[in-house]
């Protein structure tokens, strides 16, 4: 088999675990054992796995609150997101975090982060830091379509273009910012027209393929790990569930969702594997394998502990008088 077709299978493999990973989080949500916000990826897998393929272990990734997918990508165990949704100890981030704080220094996985753009200057800095250092280290942002509307997007473009930093900015256009369509918040429909201000290269691609995904990040890498600075990339996308846990999302047309569905790249990928000689044995064998590790993460995290208020208080409040 070639090392495309193998590359193939590996990301349907994730992104099936993505998927499978964020509807054990639903039915966990809708019985209460996980609470607060909780923002599903469903539908919008092909851009997180096919740009993290691109990565190498001294690499960064950053990322909005919608980032369960982006850390399993990055190799997060599936236990340890699990657990922080739920709230446990042994949740990434000790169950303090919760779902839009998925956070790991061992994976340079800089967050989860709540405030829509906040983390798009904070790439900046990243990247800045791994050049100073001569890390040789590329950082990929995660951006919401809506995010390019707050001042942090200026000022993170600012300097990734002044300073030439190894950054790719990486816009995850699903149509809507919570309920706002985005011919109702932008002024332009393509948005790597904001790139050009800067002179940042850019690419608007069709990111239900996961392939192109791929080829189209991995150009950007390159350009970054070499010197050459930043790139925007505009993936458009489609979630299939609201906003979060609480958005039933009836603000779409009619149909919309339905003839999304029918794209959905999960189904598409999977047939080309199989066009491409993956037997439906193989595939099954897949989907077990990646059912037994969701079903081992939600036993984990219900069976795990919570942290102690006594440690809870002393991570939250400075000690001594
Ligand atoms: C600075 C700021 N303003 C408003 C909010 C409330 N808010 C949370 S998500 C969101 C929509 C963002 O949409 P988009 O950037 O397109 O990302 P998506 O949720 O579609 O992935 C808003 C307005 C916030 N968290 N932070």
């Amino acid at each position: 088999m070639g090392e495309r077709f193998e590359r193939l299978q590996r990301m349907y493999k994730k992104m099936l675990l993505l998927r499978h990973f964020e509807e054990a989080a639903a039915k966990a949500y809708a019985t209460g054992k996980i609470r607060g916000f909780c923002h599903l990826y469903i539908g919008e897998e092909p851009v997180a796995v096919g740009a993290i393929e691109n990565l190498d272990k001294q690499d960064y990734v950053i990322a909005t609150y919608r980032e369960h997918g982006h850390a399993l990508a990055r190799g997060m165990s599936s236990r340890e997101v699990m657990a922080e949704l739920y709230g446990k100890k042994t949740g990434c981030s000790q169950g303090l975090g919760g779902s839009m704080h998925i956070f790991s220094k061992e994976l340079n996985f800089m967050g989860g982060h709540g405030i829509v753009g906040g983390h798009i200057a904070v790439a900046a800095g990243h990247a800045f830091a791994s050049k100073y250092r001569r890390e040789n280290a590329v950082t990929l942002c995660f951006i919401g379509e809506g995010g390019t509307n707050i001042g942090s997007f200026y000022e993170g473009l600012t300097y990734a273009a002044l300073w030439n930093l190894p950054v790719v900015y990486i816009i995850e256009n699903n149509l809507y910012a919570m309920g706002t369509p985005l011919y109702r918040s932008q002024p332009t429909r393509d948005l790597t027209n904001k790139a050009k201000a800067f002179k940042i290269p850019s690419a608007r691609i069709d990111a239900l393929s996961v392939e192109l995904v791929y080829q189209t990040v991995r150009e950007a890498v390159v350009r970054a790990r070499s010197g050459q600075g930043p790139t925007l990339i505009e993936a458009i996308t489609y979630r299939f569930r609201g906003h979060s846990m609480s958005d039933p999302a009836k603000y779409r047309p009619p149909g919309e969702l339905e003839a999304m569905k029918e794209k959905d790249p999960l189904d598409t990928t999977r047939a080309k594997l199989l066009k491409g000689g993956l037997g439906e044995k193989a595939l099954e064998a897949i989907n077990d394998e990646v059912m037994a590790e969701v079903e081992d993460a939600v036993q984990f995290a219900e069976n795990s502990e919570e942290l102690d208020y006594a440690t809870m208080k002393n991570l939250v409040f400075a000690q001594g008088d």
